[in-house]
């Protein structure tokens, strides 16, 4: 080897361990355990760990961690400066191993304030949270004066405005006993002003017994000039709440995307995702409520696909109701959805206990077994596309793409999955179909694809 090409090879070398050593040094990770101390802490030790989540947050810099350990905190996490970190929860005691399960790490709002506050006012946020439970967060009106928008978010309230960029990515999370006066009890997600932009993931998650009176779980909005892309993925919706004061109309139980006229930059696709015993009490959507402009096959702002809606109520739009003020309605794409056991009970109209939507489509889904006013299992108002699905009682127009049935799917007992005689299976289209089912089973299996979110496996 020439003497020229050792020295190039040595300071390439150079250059890949400044690198390195560089990039250590600027992602560290912070350790923070109840049994830690915050005094003149930099967290940097494992075995001598920060006492509390939002110390070790201020303690972190950009691209760093914040391990925490499980245990009980009792506080109110605020991110307002630029800076992308990992907040990493569930740990050992001594960091060994993380277990979010076994141990699991839960903040517990400390006032009356969101459990988690995030803006990104003209400035660039990104955040992971894995393995945290997120409680008793509230955004109440007469609060001692809430940062985000007031009434806006009780778990985490996370905001993008003035061309700010949004990144907030939850796994393994837990939202549970939040609460908001006006949206998003468990979650708010709002992008604000022109080049605004907000990314959300939420997957492997709970979010369950929330209340608000619009998006009791997780409310996703934007105006009509910000964007926002959300997908979740594997997300239990349960139990909660649509509630408000003076007995008002309340929309979303589960889950609630956009308003006209804003939202109408909101893109939404939720997957694998089960809504089970959400309420939207004298209003719509008590699983997922949805507001938009409308849609047709393949430009929909809001995809649903392999997800199970069941025991949700609402006046109209038991399992999920999508809507607009105006005429052409709100549209979305629903795809191997089973919607069964839910309940519209409006009296002075149409109910569509299991899905009541203006404009879409319909595919590979299941509408059977429903409760309330007639039609019990879809109304329609116009033009929705439906393809390839069992629904029991209907009213609406609809545009017929073939190989429609209506008849019992001969569920397993008090389940979602198939019998083994049901007539859903191998008699829905592949064409669109998502390659797994709700439980990771392949679909197809068999002959051909099924209907509903189950694939049928022997
Ligand atoms: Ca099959």
């Amino acid at each position: 080897m020439h003497a020229v090409q050792m020295s190039v090879r040595s300071v390439l070398w150079a250059v890949v361990l400044t690198a390195l050593v560089v990039g250590n040094a600027r992602a560290a990770d912070r350790f923070v355990s109840t049994a830690g101390s915050d005094a003149g802490n930099d967290c940097l030790s494992s075995v001598s760990p920060c006492r509390t989540i939002g110390y070790g947050i201020t303690q972190a810099v950009s691209g760093d961690t914040v391990k925490v350990a499980g245990g009980n905190y009792l506080e109110n996490l605020s991110i307002t400066t630029a800076t992308t970190l990992i907040l990493s929860g569930g740990w050992a005691g001594d960091f060994s191993v993380q277990d979010p399960t076994a141990t699991p790490t839960v903040l517990t709002a400390a006032t009356q304030l969101p459990g988690v506050t995030i803006l990104a006012n003209g400035i660039t946020i990104g955040l992971t949270a894995d393995g945290l439970t997120i409680q008793d967060g509230k955004n109440l009106p007469d609060g001692v004066g809430p940062p985000c928008r007031q009434g806006f978010g009780g778990g985490i309230c996370a905001q993008v405005s003035a061309g700010g960029s949004l990144s907030l990515a939850l796994s393994r999370v837990v939202l549970q006993r939040n609460l908001a006066n006006r949206l998003g009890g468990g979650l708010h997600v709002l992008g604000l002003d022109l080049g605004s932009s907000l990314n959300l993931t939420v997957t492997n998650s709970t979010v369950t017994r929330n209340v608000a009176p619009q998006g009791a779980g997780i409310h996703i909005d934007a105006d009509d000039k910000a964007t926002v892309n959300a997908t979740l993925d594997q997300v239990l919706f349960m139990r909660n709440r649509g509630a408000g004061s003076q007995r008002r109309a309340t929309y979303g139980g589960g889950l609630s995307v956009g308003i006209a006229p804003t939202g109408q930059n909101v893109q939404v696709l939720v997957q694998n995702s089960i809504f089970d015993g959400n309420k939207a009490n004298r209003g719509a959507g008590g699983g997922l409520f949805a507001w938009n402009t409308g849609c047709t096959m393949g430009s929909c702002p809001l995809n649903v696909m392999n997800s199970v809606f069941i025991h949700n109520h609402a006046s109209v739009g038991g399992g999920i109701g999508v809507f607009n003020s105006s005429s052409g309605g709100g549209g979305a794409e629903i795809v191997n959805v089973t919607a069964t056991m839910n309940t519209a009970n409006f009296r002075k109209g149409d109910g569509g206990g299991g899905v009541f939507i203006f404009t879409g489509s319909i595919r590979n889904s299941i509408l059977w077994g429903n409760h309330g006013i007639r039609p019990r299992d879809l109304r329609t108002f116009s033009d929705v596309m439906l393809d390839h699905s069992d629904v029991g009682e209907m009213r609406g127009p609809i545009a017929d793409l073939g190989g429609n049935i209506s008849s019992d799917p001969l569920f397993a007992l008090r389940d979602i999955h198939l019998s083994a005689s049901s007539p859903a299976i191998d008699t829905g289209t592949c064409d669109g179909a998502p390659t797994t089912d709700i439980d990771g089973d392949p679909r197809p299996t068999g002959a051909g694809c099924d209907m509903g979110a189950d694939e049928f496996v022997p």
